[in-house]
């Protein structure tokens, strides 16, 4: 059968041709997503011109520097549309390319996109402001044919450098396969730092040599909130993490929650406690019980053996050693313990970090704070931001993943109040705890609990959406909740696409 030469000229060119050389009577092309479309909202947009059609004709152009940020596009476009896309150094002449550019000046995570006739140009300083392009040319491809893309230029860069998620893997253990397609979801969203909460009272996640027992003890099949979980990292297992994560661009953060929160250390290690006597292993919810022994020597022995390790299977700047809800810890023990411990994390060449209770040791003025509280004042916090200290947002009342939507959501808890997307999305961190100035706001971080969770459709169900609200509070400039929900909404279908269980707020008109 001959084929027209307007339909091989329509297949091979960019839409306007086609357009112009298409019979009367074809469907309307269904419009390319808007260029303001985008979660999160990019800080400049500016369509204009003709719009670009990828074809199986496209290549994707980058710079050996660039590779592994191509592959990752090859490899989503590649499933969205079943073109090959080969990724090239150089795109022969006049063949329709998305080329990825470095050597810009344009600041950390920046980026330029801009889409026209032959092709789509994402301009970079840096591998990760081309992810940052690449993950908004992501929703800019519409999920079937016609894989056309609006014409115009995004000009875009974050607002915070923090943008975090944080997975609890002790409450109940989420295996790496799992962990791993959270940081798929969760770098779509130009989120940046996955922390991962590795020790608790039910269980110890995270293999340590020079106390072996930590894991064999502490993550054995059993060591979970009702019993129902078990297993840990080992350190090949977390080093493979670290390497995946930061193939998206996203920095590992491990917890190690000290000196509260150890009841899983003390059963594997009865040294630990003051009388020597192991605690009975724990899988209920209750929290604040649990004490390192301030008093004892081989407590800094411990502490320091786990920093030293965990340090050096860490390539990121930050250690998180915990700190939160030590209520069986006196406040003056406990300051002194933030005394001593907070200096080790340096002295093993990394940045501490811990709950916002650190602030009440002096040694936490060259820490990073990770303010839980739902209070909107907090004179410790701000005495320590006075003296140095750099905050992640965290508050409970609006971050905390696990927080129900409403009463009628099977998982989750209430103590911090329900959060619908709208609470979530509602509130800034530049200026939410007076005497926190957006200066001392390293950024934002979703903390996603696991008391209740057990796989990856419970986290995929509280994670998402307001995971997109939070991580737009993180990047972009400003909040429009309008422009948001009917973003959020034509964004839904993606997340069915991919199989992602996420919560149909009834906040939002989800597209079909
Ligand atoms: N608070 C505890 C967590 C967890 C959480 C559940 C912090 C810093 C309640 N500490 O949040 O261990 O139990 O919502």
């Amino acid at each position: 059968m001959r084929i027209p030469l307007t339909a091989l000229l329509a297949a091979a060119l960019p839409l306007t041709v086609a357009s112009s050389a298409a019979p009367a009577r074809s469907a309307p092309t269904p419009a390319a997503p808007a260029l303001d479309s985008v979660i999160p909202a990019p800080v400049q947009v500016r369509p204009h011109g003709p719009a670009f059609r990828l074809t199986a004709r496209t290549v994707i152009e980058a710079p050996h520097s660039a590779r592994a940020v191509a592959d990752r596009l090859a490899e989503a476009l590649r499933t969205t549309t079943g073109y090959r896309l080969p990724v090239v150094g150089h795109a022969p002449a006049r063949t329709p390319a998305i080329t990825l550019e470095t050597g810009a000046r344009l600041g950390a995570e920046a980026y330029e996109l801009s889409a026209g006739r032959s092709g789509v140009t994402i301009r970079s300083g840096d591998n990760a402001g081309l992810f940052n392009g690449v993950q908004t040319l992501r929703q800019l491809v519409p999920l079937r044919a016609p894989f056309v893309v609006a014409g115009g230029e995004i000009t875009d860069r974050p607002r915070f450098a923090y943008r975090g998620a944080m997975l609890d893997l002790a409450r109940h253990f989420h295996t790496p396969a799992e962990v791993k397609r959270y940081i798929d979801e969760i770098s779509q969203f130009k989120v940046n730092h996955l922390h991962l909460h590795l020790s608790d009272d039910q269980g110890w996640r995270i293999q340590i040599d020079s106390w072996p027992r930590l894991t064999t003890v502490g993550g054995a099949p059993g060591t979970g909130v009702d019993g129902e979980s078990g297993g840990y990292l080992t350190k090949a297992g977390y080093r493979d993490l670290v390497r995946y994560a930061a193939a998206r661009h996203v920095t590992i953060v491990p917890e190690i929650d000290l000196p509260g929160h150890v009841n899983a250390a003390q059963v594997a290690y009865p040294e630990l406690t003051c009388d020597g006597v192991a605690p009975p292993p724990r899988t209920d919810t209750e929290v604040g019980y649990s004490s390192l022994c301030i008093g004892k020597e081989v407590t800094y022995r411990f502490v320091e053996d786990v920093i030293r390790e965990l340090a050096a299977m860490t390539p990121g700047p930050l250690i998180h050693i915990g700190g939160d809800e030590a209520h069986a810890t006196t406040e003056a023990d406990y300051v002194a313990f933030q005394q001593r411990v907070l200096p080790l994390v340096a002295k093993y060449g990394k940045k501490a970090y811990g709950w916002n209770e650190i602030t009440q040791a002096p040694a936490s003025h060259t820490a990073v704070a990770q303010n839980w509280s739902d209070k909107t004042s907090n004179p410790a916090l701000a005495a320590a931001v006075a003296a140095g200290t750099k905050v992640v947002m965290s508050p409970s009342n609006l971050t905390y993943l696990d927080m129900k939507y409403d009463p009628s959501t099977r998982l989750g808890l209430t103590w911090a109040g329900y959060i619908e997307v709208r609470k979530a999305y509602d509130w800034d961190p530049g200026t939410h705890v007076t005497g926190v100035p957006e200066s001392a706001v390293l950024g934002i971080e979703a903390p996603l609990w696991s008391e209740t969770l057990r796989n990856l459709d419970d986290i995929e169900f509280m994670a998402f959406p307001r995971l997109a609200a939070l991580a737009e509070l993180g990047w972009s400039p400003a909040r429009d909740w309008e422009s948001f929900r009917a973003r959020l909404g034509a964004y839904g279908p993606r997340w069915t696409a991919r199989g992602v269980d996420f919560y149909p707020s009834p906040q939002i008109d989800w597209a079909g």
